[in-house]
């Protein structure tokens, strides 16, 4: 068993809460009032999104771990051996176990994740199942500049699934998918994305009856009053989740149920009754649609993998 150690640090709490400061701001000063779903994902927003992970309404998890599980042997057999796997944003490292499951020894695989603490939680587990496979945490940023462990002369292939690429906007995705391109160049990458379905399907994922996805969107209230000291009252505002047809996109908005100031930081900011702070976007894909964007980020696409209801897909790329 081989774990090297995690290297750089996770940056500090105080640039965090930070930056989370200054987008908050320029989300309230602006027209449409909108900010990043990264601030979804402290400790508590982890948890609930793990919880959305297994509501009976939220198939795109489910979905995906029942493609892995299908047709991870073939998914492997497209890896090969002699390789550097880098997951992105690998968080638990579970997903990945469907292909490590079928992949040889002769492996070297990489998560990267911003959270250190969380990765050598989840790197120690694995290397307890895969005792075999050398293992090689990278502590980033995933979207930003990264400089990752000497390939040699193993061939590079990225895993990115759970659809995050669709809560990038447009730009964002294809800066992305070059980014990678560019990393992974002579390797290839097997991404995750959720696609288009009947509006009904997707607006139950993101309203479930228990309440959860709800709690999730306003716990971005509850981070803020913690961390930035602002008094938004998250029971004075309505969870909004509909699907955007035009745009192929579930959007999160948290609503105003009245006219309210909050204060941040000796800033007041008023919401009108109905106002939204614009919190998420979940862009759905047609199976070409993705496959276009890829070759545009200059990515050869290659086989795809679905369920019988084509509710997911997992894609092949490859870098040429
Ligand atoms: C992480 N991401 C792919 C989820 C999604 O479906 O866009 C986040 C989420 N938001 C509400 N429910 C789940």
């Amino acid at each position: 068993m081989r774990v090297l150690t995690p290297a750089p640090p996770a940056p500090l709490p105080s640039s965090e809460a930070g930056a989370f400061a200054a987008d908050l701001h320029a989300a309230l000063r602006g027209t449409p009032r909108q900010i990043s779903p990264k601030y979804f994902y402290d400790t508590a927003g982890s948890a609930l999104f793990d919880a959305i992970c297994e509501l009976p309404e939220y198939y795109p998890t489910r979905t995906e771990h029942q493609i892995l599980q299908a047709c991870g042997r073939d998914m492997a057999a497209h890896i090969g051996t002699s390789v550097e796997l880098i997951e992105f944003g690998a968080g638990s490292c579970v997903k990945v176990q469907a292909l490590l499951d079928h992949l040889g020894p002769d492996l070297r695989y990489c998560p990267i994740d911003i959270s250190g603490e969380h990765l050598a939680l989840s790197t120690a587990r694995l290397a307890r199942r895969y005792p075999g496979i050398e293992i090689c945490p990278v502590v980033a940023d995933y979207t930003a500049a990264l400089s990752l462990p000497d390939a040699g002369s193993r061939r590079r292939v990225g895993f990115f699934p759970g659809s995050t690429l669709g809560n990038f906007t447009p730009d964002e995705a294809l800066q992305f998918l070059r980014h990678a391109a560019r990393l992974l160049r002579g390797g290839a990458l097997l991404i995750g994305v959720d696609l288009i379905k009947h509006p009904d399907r997707l607006h139950a994922a993101y309203n479930d009856r228990q309440g959860i996805t709800a709690a999730f969107n306003k716990n971005l209230l509850q981070r803020a009053n913690q961390e930035l000291g602002s008094n938004f009252e998250p029971d004075q505002f309505d969870h909004s989740a509909f699907y955007n047809a035009p745009l192929q996109r579930i959007e999160m908005h948290l609503v105003s149920r009245r006219p309210q100031t909050i204060e941040l930081q000796q800033q007041r900011y008023t919401f009108e009754q109905g106002q939204t702070l614009h919190t998420e976007n979940s862009y759905k894909f047609t199976i070409d649609g993705l496959r276009h964007l890829a070759a545009q980020a200059g990515w050869q696409a290659g086989t795809v993998w679905t369920d019988p209801e084509e509710l997911f897909s997992l894609h092949w790329l490859i870098a040429p």
